[in-house]
């Protein structure tokens, strides 16, 4: 098993290798393509995406093209894309009719250090940006993967995915109780489909066949679970410093969480269970240098909480 430090080493090295992409080619660049932006759209697009995210999402597509075998160089404007749509729903989110979250990321969210408009049209550009920036792929990958890990991510990113798991949040908050499995379903929409989408597209640019697929979605799946139960588990016991963001937010938001359901210690069990979910799914490729880093990576999400 890979330890935590060469772990989160591997993870800087592609965050770097994004951002790096980003700066040059992202919709923040100015001008894009040869085309100019309006600078205060760039100025809060930058803002936001250059915040110093984990880049989780962008280096799970670059790691699962490279254990398919794929050039994850080629992989870089789709997984730069990818975190354009991570960084659109965080912004929009933020805002006063969604969640009203001043702090993102440890500064203040887009919508308090710009407006309203500018932060909902920032969201936009993003979202919409993201899509040139993966279909430019197919400048040198197969188009017809590219079309199908598009394909994949669209489905992942909207209605059926994490729109719709956004749609659903909102309808629950503010509830007494709802089933577990409402709740599991409603985070496998809003923040699970677009980590195991991040895993299949990368696989997808590689070639993968379809029963390769089965397991990337199945470990997907498990990552985006474990992720999200520990970041419950955080809201409620973690560090706001670390975070940046204060924590308590989901029960002074009124929002129906693993804790709140299930109480701190059935949760980090369930966090564990997902974990090993993650790691026997990719049992086949445990020869691969790449899988001990995907597998460690599911464990570092959930050792934060243990
Ligand atoms: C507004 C359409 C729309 C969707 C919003 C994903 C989402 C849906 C909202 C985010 C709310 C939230 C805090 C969810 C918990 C899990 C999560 C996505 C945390 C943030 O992801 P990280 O930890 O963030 O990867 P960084 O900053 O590292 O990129």
């Amino acid at each position: 098993m890979m330890d935590e430090a060469a772990i989160k080493a591997i993870l800087a090295r592609d965050a770097e290798r994004v951002e790096t992409y980003l700066t040059n080619q992202g919709p923040q660049g100015n001008p894009l393509h040869g085309l100019e932006i309006p600078q205060g759209l760039a100025d809060a697009v930058a803002y936001s995406l250059m915040a110093g995210g984990k880049r989780l999402r962008p280096a799970l597509c670059l790691s699962f093209t490279r254990l398919f075998a794929g050039d994850d160089e080629k992989a870089l404007p789709f997984a730069a894309g990818i975190e354009c749509i991570h960084t659109y729903s965080l912004i929009h989110d933020d805002l006063p009719a969604m969640d009203n979250d001043d702090f993102r990321r440890g500064k203040p969210s887009c919508h308090k250090q710009f407006d309203e408009a500018t932060a909902i049209l920032a969201g936009d550009a993003l979202l919409t940006d993201a899509f040139f920036l993966m279909s430019s792929c197919a400048e040198s990958l197969p188009a017809e993967r590219v079309l199908q890990a598009i394909n994949r991510m669209a489905l992942a990113a909207g209605s059926a995915g994490m729109v719709g798991g956004q749609f659903l949040d909102m309808q629950y908050t503010g509830k007494q109780s709802i089933p577990l499995a409402a709740l599991r379903e409603m985070h496998a929409m809003k923040t699970g489909a677009l980590l195991q989408a991040s895993c299949l597209c990368g696989a997808l640019l590689a070639g993968a066949e379809n029963e390769e697929l089965k397991k990337v979605a199945a470990y997907g799946r498990a990552l985006g679970a474990a992720f999200q139960i520990a970041d419950d588990i955080l809201d409620e016991t973690g560090d706001a410093a670390a975070m940046g963001k204060p924590v308590g937010s989901d029960s002074a938001n009124g929002k129906i969480t693993y804790p709140s359901l299930l109480g701190l210690d059935e949760s980090r069990r369930l966090a564990e269970e997902e974990h090993q979910n993650a790691v026997s799914a990719l049992e086949p490729y445990a020869h691969h240098a790449e899988c001990a880093f995907l597998q460690g990576l599911a464990a570092y999400v959930v050792q934060r909480v243990q």
